[in-house]
């Protein structure tokens, strides 16, 4: 009988990819026949894949793909087909910089609609505290009022580093943003040990420069997984329908209980509960509006 070996992909490089068995990593190729399971629809291997190996080590081969848990996916801009990130993510930690890289909250709306629709927890991670909040005053209160869980971090002073390492432990978190916020100075600051490149020319320019180019899974000292993420500039989605949106904007979805029509657009209709409260100032103007947008977005393409 063949022995068979479990395994997690850490890192994807073209033919081969990095598994991590046990306490050790290794680099191996995989069959062409990999066997995936049932429901795999985009069948490239990516980090946080759980994988069986045959061979004897450390002469391994990866033979078949697990069942993904999750699956983050996105659509680059001019990308026909979308790609899976990674799998098995449980958390997702969206990092922005309180001022350089100029955050971006509506990038923000598209990461936690990705991740609602993947069914991955969010965490948003404003790092660079130590450069003021002047930044994020004007609206990060919007995503608290939503219900979603704020963390303020500062790899550089390491502030909110000891929450940010309690929220990761036991759990496979994937950190994601823009380039330039810090994604791997908050990895390096939660365990030294990773020693992740992180970006070291002068931030005059306020542009990030893409300093990590592939997601790698890093077990964490103990248990869990953090995930390494190439800083994004856009994020588009794939499969979902317009009406499908508003599940995925809490507040929005909350208070649309409250509308006339079960399948009130919020756009024109009568008795809105949502624009009523948009025009009461309790449901944010600025989320509202992002809302709007991107739903005509997902009309625009759909299809
Ligand atoms: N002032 C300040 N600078 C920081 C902080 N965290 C990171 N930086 C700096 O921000 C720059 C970018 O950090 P990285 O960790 O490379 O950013 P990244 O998000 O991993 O970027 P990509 O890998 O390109 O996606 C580096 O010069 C860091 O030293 C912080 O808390 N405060
Ligand atoms: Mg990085
Ligand atoms: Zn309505």
């Amino acid at each position: 009988m063949t022995e068979r070996t479990a395994g997690v992909v850490t890192a994807v490089f073209g033919p081969l990819v990095r598994v991590q068995v046990g306490e050790t990593a290794l680099v191996v190729s995989f069959r062409r026949t990999l066997r995936w399971a049932e429901g795999i629809v985009d069948r490239r291997l990516v980090v946080g894949d759980r994988v069986a190996l045959e061979g004897k080590p450390p002469d391994l081969v990866v033979t078949a793909v697990e069942p993904r848990r999750t699956t983050l996916t996105r659509r680059s801009p001019g990308e026909r087909r979308s790609r899976v990130i990674a799998a098995n993510v449980d958390q997702a930690v969206i990092v922005m910089a309180a001022a350089s890289p100029e955050p971006n909250p509506r990038l923000l709306d598209r990461f936690l609609v990705a991740c609602h629709h993947a069914a991955i927890e969010p965490v948003i991670c404003i790092n660079k505290v130590d450069q003021g909040t002047a930044g994020i005053d004007a609206w990060i209160g919007d995503y608290q009022d939503a219900g979603y869980e704020l963390l303020l971090a500062s790899a550089r002073t390491s502030r909110g580093v000891g929450c940010l390492t309690r929220r990761v432990v036991g759990r496979t978190t994937l950190f994601c943003g823009p380039s330039g916020v810090g994604k791997s100075a908050l990895l390096n600051a939660i365990h030294p040990g990773y020693r992740l490149r992180e970006n070291s020319i002068s931030e005059a320019t306020g542009k990030g420069r893409h300093t990590t180019t592939t997601a790698q899974l890093l077990p964490l000292p103990g248990s869990g997984f953090v995930v390494d993420t190439p800083g994004v500039r856009e994020f588009g989605f794939w499969d979902l329908a317009p009406s499908e949106l508003q599940a995925h904007f809490p507040e929005i979805a909350r208070t649309a209980a409250g509308c006339a029509f079960a399948d009130c657009t919020h756009d024109h209709e009568a008795e809105c509960a949502v624009r009523n409260a948009v025009q009461a100032g309790t449901l944010s103007a600025r989320r509202y509006s992002s809302f709007l947008k991107l739903r005509q977005e997902l009309a625009a393409t759909a299809g």
